[in-house]
């Protein structure tokens, strides 16, 4: 092949947001505008990471992947690229791609060093949908905001990018090596199996023997939700296959290029046709399984159900702390320490502060954590967005949360798999609060308002701050029972391993009982702005543990709508989604 420089104009907007860069399909169809962010990110790299290097392309396989990825393969090719690895059907999971980066090696020994993840996550796809684009590192996690600056002051001076426009597109439908000869030598695009590595993987983690016999338990009863996404390439490999569940206990677990139709976000909202089979929704289900979960587009969110039962993803990453070292292979020899984001629940600050732990809170979105893992500090982490994970890779794991919760009921019920009744996963939560106490937890988010109306919303809550006599005293109206606040503060992170400062990472009012009200601006959206509200209640008495979250936060949620005067700024009455 050979290499064409092509001229092009800069792209306003081009900034990766919380996980890369999310935009309406429409927008990425336009000309260059795929090709300028992908040179920006070649320009950003060390040359070593692009010259002769290895990098792996795939992402949830929704609409426009199928092109994006022969688009970058021609212009890996282009600019010197060794080798790009592809999943079949361009799909692999974001967990997936992280490993692949960390753990997959070619015949003649080269590792990656980098991916492009062709992902929007759990925002719907589809031609008037979202697609996005982020890049990982070599360590299998995003890129550090030194790098995303970069890639974005780049995309704002872009000129040229290079491609190998008589590059012949290349069949990712099969697996194996394409070979190709540039005028810098051999590049091969090699597509191999979206599954194998990540499933080999998992195995050197969980005790697949003791998760199996659970499953075989005729008492114990599963199902997995894939909601169209990328999940589906690994839920019968996994769960049926290895595992031996049945083939009944999948749900749309096909991945598509529009998911269906669907929103694939695992929460109760949008994961519908498991939370009516889990007895959680309209319909009565006389016998539901004893444990549901679901993914999201991309497989690095989950949720947890039990038997008409919900677990709160902060709940679910202190659960699983507090029964790791038991019940996972992977962390027998203990935990190097834990970790949140900011506006998870406290739940994990109980579990870390009773079990000795070493604890970490970083600001929203993955990145954070990876620092922690690569220096040895930590262990477990997760988001109250639905993302739980380890160190075994650099991103959030659905799937991997799927095989903790069936590792620590295999271990809760390893002695009575024959008795009457097996440990439940209601079982486990309200012995954790009985233990920990609760968390009373519940996210409202407003999605595309005006971005203006967003941003003096947030601007008005900082002013507030300065004087908390006057916010008491405005609580005091709104809500007499409410704690009063103790203190508040635009959450600011120092990276207690390489020192990097990130400062507005959420607006904080912390209340004197331990309860919390946190106010973000999303970074994930594609259009206008997404404000999320965080309500946070600690109760320790265990005789009031067993209230329903809505009525034990409805307090504290009025103080927030009010106090920020959300429908003043915004015109909206209410959320456009609760979790
Ligand atoms: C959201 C979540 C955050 C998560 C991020 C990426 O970000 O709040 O916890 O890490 O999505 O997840 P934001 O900025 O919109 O609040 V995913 O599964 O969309 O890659
Ligand atoms: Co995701």
């Amino acid at each position: 092949f050979s290499v064409t420089k092509k001229e092009t104009k800069p792209y306003e907007g081009q900034k990766p947001g919380t996980s890369g860069l999310r935009k309406k399909v429409t927008v990425f169809q336009q000309p260059h505008y795929l090709a300028n962010f992908v040179q920006a990110t070649f320009n950003a790299l060390p040359a070593d990471q692009v010259k002769g290097a290895t990098i792996v392309v795939s992402g949830d396989g929704r609409y426009f992947s199928k092109d994006a990825v022969q688009i970058i393969a021609k212009m890996a090719a282009a600019n010197g690229v060794r080798r790009v690895w592809v999943g079949q059907d361009s799909l692999l999971s974001t967990p997936a791609v992280s490993a692949i980066i960390r753990e997959r090696i070619s015949a003649d020994g080269a590792k990656a060093t980098g991916a492009f993840i062709l992902t929007a996550s759990h925002n719907p796809g589809g031609p008037t949908e979202d697609f996005g684009i982020k890049y990982n590192m070599g360590n299998g996690g995003p890129a550090p905001e030194s790098v995303t600056d970069k890639i974005f002051s780049n995309t704002k001076t872009i000129t040229e990018y290079l491609i190998a426009e008589d590059l012949p597109n290349v069949d990712i439908s099969v697996t194996g090596v394409t070979s190709f000869t540039g005028p810098e030598g051999p590049f091969d695009v090699d597509v191999f199996d979206s599954a194998t590595d990540y499933i080999k993987l998992m195995k050197t983690i969980f005790d697949f023997e003791s998760i199996k016999k659970l499953l075989a338990s005729p008492k114990f009863s599963f199902c997995f939700d894939g909601l169209h996404g990328v999940a589906g390439a690994y839920a019968k490999r996994m769960f049926v296959d290895e595992l031996g569940a049945s083939e009944s206990s999948l749900l749309n677990c096909v991945p598509k290029e529009d998911f269906g139709g669907g929103h694939p976000d695992p929460n109760l909202t949008y994961a519908k046709e498991l939370v009516e089979r889990m007895g959680l929704g309209k319909t009565s289900n006389a016998d539901p399984p004893e444990f549901g979960a679901a993914a999201d587009g991309d497989a690095d969110r989950n949720m947890v159900l039990g038997k008409r039962f919900f677990v709160t993803p902060s709940d679910s990453v202190a659960i699983i702390a507090a029964n790791a070292v038991q019940s996972i292979p992977y962390f027998a020899s203990g935990l190097k320490g834990v970790a949140r984001s900011m506006p998870t629940s406290a739940a994990l600050d109980v579990v870390a502060k009773n079990l000795n732990l070493k604890f970490f809170e970083v600001p929203t979105g993955w990145k954070f954590f990876g620092n922690l893992m690569d220096a040895g500090m930590c262990s477990v982490c997760g988001e109250e967005s639905f993302g739980t994970g380890s160190d075994h890779i650099r991103e959030k794991d659905g799937i991997w949360a799927v095989l903790a919760w069936l590792s620590i009921l295999a271990y809760k019920n390893k002695d009575n798999l024959g008795g009457d009744k097996l440990v439940t996963v209601e079982d486990i939560v309200l012995q954790h609060w009985a233990t920990y106490g609760r968390h009373y937890y519940t996210r409202y988010d407003y999605e595309n308002v005006d971005a203006e109306a967003a941003k003096e919303l947030m601007a008005n809550l900082v002013k507030m701050q300065s004087s908390l006599s006057d916010v008491n005293k405005s609580i005091k109206e709104i809500q007499p029972t409410v704690a009063d606040v103790v203190s508040a503060d635009e959450f600011e992170y120092k990276d207690p391993v390489d020192g990097s400062v990130s400062k507005h990472q959420g607006i904080r009012y912390l209340f004197g009982d331990g309860s919390r009200l946190v106010f973000r601006l999303s970074g994930t959206g594609s259009v206008g702005a997404t404000i999320r509200i965080y309500i946070e209640q600690y109760e320790k008495d265990s005789s009031k543990t067993g209230r329903e979250s809505s009525d034990a936060l409805s307090p504290l949620v009025d103080v927030a709508l009010k106090l920020s005067k959300i429908q003043e700024y915004t015109g909206r009455s209410a959320p456009t989604v609760i979790t």
